[in-house]
């Protein structure tokens, strides 16, 4: 369903979502936060913003319900392998990698665990919210284990007898360190990006588009 107006969906409440609207601000987009809204309109441009959880912005791209959105690098590709598993639509286009939301995807052992290499994994049981990334890393690594998969809580899996180790986000590594984890490997280094569905959109939408790109290519450029 093509709308008149540019749909941009962001993540309602989390970890990008006060970046996101600081850089969509000083990019020139002006709008109101109020209550609970899904759909927030933009004061000054033909701009919507949609206000979702983030595991539901890469699937509202690939099956063009709205024009552009941004994402970690992380949930964005673990969507597409899983969609592409499933013959789903899973294309979409990078427009830029942002300044924020970096974090890395890493495997973690008990501390005291020797770990020389990725075969120290062999047949080891990984808890994890990303088993299509792991699955990936695991394959190309040539090594079998299996997973156990966590929408929370995925640090304490080794504690609680659940798994031999993780795949999770890693930021400072206080969460590993925290509950006698180590980072063994680093399976994907991820930043936010800005994505746009691959259906072609009226020219008016496109120049729109291409002005937010130069825009945010000056405020990310004037950061540095
Ligand atoms: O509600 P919704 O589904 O929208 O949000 P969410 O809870 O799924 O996501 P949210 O807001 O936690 O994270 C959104 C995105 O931020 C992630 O998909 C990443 O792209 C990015 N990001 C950056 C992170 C982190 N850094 C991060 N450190 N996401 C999560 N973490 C968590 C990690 O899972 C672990 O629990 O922080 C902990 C580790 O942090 P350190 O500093 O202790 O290492
Ligand atoms: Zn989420």
């Amino acid at each position: 369903m093509q709308t008149q107006r540019l749909r941009i969906a962001i993540q309602k409440k989390g970890r990008l979502s006060k970046e996101c609207q600081d850089l969509l601000k000083r990019c020139g987009v002006k709008f109101n936060m109020v209550g609970e809204r899904l759909v927030v309109h933009a004061e000054n441009m033909p701009i919507d913003l949609l206000l979702v959880r983030d595991d539901d912005i890469p699937g509202l791209i690939m099956d063009g319900v709205v024009d552009l959105g941004v994402i970690g690098e992380n949930e964005l590709e673990e969507v597409a392998l899983e969609r592409a598993a499933r013959n789903e639509p899973n294309d979409y286009v990078k427009l830029r990698r942002l300044d924020f939301g970096g974090c890395r995807l890493s495997i973690a052992i008990n501390k005291d665990d020797e770990y020389q290499g990725p075969q120290d994994l062999q047949g080891k049981r990984i808890a994890t919210t990303y088993p299509q990334l792991v699955k990936r890393y695991m394959d190309q690594q040539g090594v079998k284990f299996s997973t156990c998969m966590l929408n929370g809580s995925v640090e304490v899996a080794p504690r609680a007898g659940l798994a031999d180790a993780i795949c999770d986000l890693v930021s400072t590594g206080a969460t590993l360190e925290a509950n006698g984890l180590k980072e063994a490997e680093v399976i994907l280094r991820s930043k936010a990006v800005l994505i746009q569905c691959t259906r072609a959109l009226s020219d008016e939408k496109q120049a729109l588009i291409n002005r937010l790109l130069t825009r945010m290519q000056g405020v990310i450029q004037a950061k540095e």
